[in-house]
């Protein structure tokens, strides 16, 4: 027999294993509970089904687990024999067997059960409570086959949620067509307490994929398809995640967070960001037309040809002047900064060519094309890029002397 120091090390290291887990475990037991269930948090419904339904499951582990383990335990100690004992044949016992094959089939019927209970939890948004924001029934960001998520009553505050390298961006569905011109904001989406928030996620450049754990599952943000996904929060707070796919160099700082405020702050919020976001349009709009000011300018010192309408009487020279500098003080862009006229020596391509398509056209025409470029497209140009603001930048007496100056210019009378 050797002495019985030499099982020291053994213990030893057993002991220091054991500490070294507890050492490792000691700053996590804060967050404890995540350590053991999916993350939930302000009270979204969602995510609350998923943890609770983990934790069911992983109580029907512990029972096994512990029933197992224990059983076993009993019966190596129950039946342990001394060295050179022989040991009983046993041939199968058809109650033990038939047994254990029950009692898992069983656990699995189970875990069926309580997973369908739960889904309903999980998957199907409730209705947002009275106390939360009244929302628009219509969902305006809408593509592929898959189904949104809404609310029995179809009303909820749709965010289509963009992934891109390397942020978030959150735009906020509205009542218009128009998806110009709706709020939006990068990594903070802000949103109303008791109000249900479908979201609708969707990527620019790769796969991203949306996840704040404590409000509910992962879903894949995918170029050219949307996934749907939803949350209804109680407790104001800052929940916050990060993307959940390597989508490049910068994924690690593709960080996201939602903050739920009251209704009533979140109204402020969005009034200040609409306000906001048009005041920063107009002023990209102004610096726009400084621009175009400035080139029609360059334009106009730039040696023309003497043509017969620069001869011409006060309103027709006026009808040039807007015609290649525009009025930028009302925001009219010069309609030389697009289209060629010959008489008024411009050369551009955006729109179409005016001596060439206003050649025989009524001055009416030419009106209504001016005051509603989207009435009718021109072939081969895309909607939108004429500006629509015409008949509010430019006076009356402004607009007819144009129009007569582009008609005496195509059409010579
Ligand atoms: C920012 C560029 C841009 C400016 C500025 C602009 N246009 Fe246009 N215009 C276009 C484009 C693009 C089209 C073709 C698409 C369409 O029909 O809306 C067009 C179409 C037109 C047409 C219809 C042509 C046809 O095929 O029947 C007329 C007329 C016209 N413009 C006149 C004007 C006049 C007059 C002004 C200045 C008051 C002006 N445009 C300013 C871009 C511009
Ligand atoms: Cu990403």
């Amino acid at each position: 027999m050797r002495p019985s120091t030499s099982f020291r090390p053994a213990k030893n290291s057993i002991l220091f294993g054991i500490v070294l887990i507890a050492a490792l475990l000691l700053p996590a037991s804060a967050s404890f509970a995540d350590f053991i269930a999916p993350q939930s948090g302000g009270g979204t419904p969602n995510a609350e089904g998923i943890r609770s339904l983990y934790l069911w499951i992983f109580g029907f582990g512990c029972v096994v687990f512990f029933g197992v383990g224990g059983l076993l335990i009993w019966t190596v100690l129950k039946y342990r024999s001394s060295k050179g004992a022989v040991a009983v044949r046993v041939h199968g016992n058809n109650r033990l067997e038939v047994g254990w094959t029950v009692g898992a089939a069983l656990l699995l019927v189970l875990i069926s059960v309580v997973t369908f209970l739960k889904l309903d939890q999980i998957k199907n948004p409730p209705n947002s409570s009275a106390s939360g924001l009244s929302t628009p029934k219509n969902v305006a960001f809408n593509s592929g086959p898959a189904k949104p998520s809404l609310p029995p009553n179809g009303r909820s505050l749709n965010i289509d949620v963009n992934g891109q390298q390397y942020l978030w961006r959150y735009t906020y569905a509205d009542t218009d067509t128009n998806n110009l011109n709706n709020v939006f904001s990068y990594e903070q989406m802000v949103v109303p307490t008791n109000t249900t928030v479908s979201l609708s996620i969707r990527a620019l450049d790769v796969q991203h994929s949306w996840w704040i754990p404590e409000l509910g599952g992962k879903f894949d943000a995918v170029p050219g398809y949307t996934n749907y996904t939803w949350f209804k929060i109680s407790e104001p707070g800052v929940y916050k995640g990060q993307c959940a796919e390597l989508c490049g160099r910068g994924h690690a700082t593709m960080i996201a967070s939602v903050k739920a405020v009251s209704p009533d702050e979140f109204k402020l919020w969005y009034a200040g960001q609409k306000a906001a976001i048009l005041t920063s349009e107009k002023e990209a709009a102004a610096a726009r037309n400084k621009l175009i000011a400035k080139d029609a300018a360059a334009l106009k010192t730039a040696p023309t040809s003497e043509s017969p309408a620069a001869a011409a009487p006060v309103a027709a020279a006026d009808g040039k002047k807007i015609f290649v500098a525009g009025v930028p003080a009302t925001g009219a862009l010069a309609c030389g900064s697009c289209h060629t006229l010959g008489a008024a020596g411009t050369k551009a391509a955006v729109g179409p060519n005016l001596d060439v398509v206003l050649k025989g056209q009524s001055a009416a025409m030419i009106k209504a094309s001016t005051l509603y470029p989207n009435k009718v497209i021109s072939k081969g140009y895309a909607a939108n890029i004429m500006p629509a603001n015409y008949g509010t930048s430019l006076t009356k007496a402004q607009l007819d002397a144009l129009v007569q100056y582009i008609d005496e210019a195509v059409n010579g009378k």
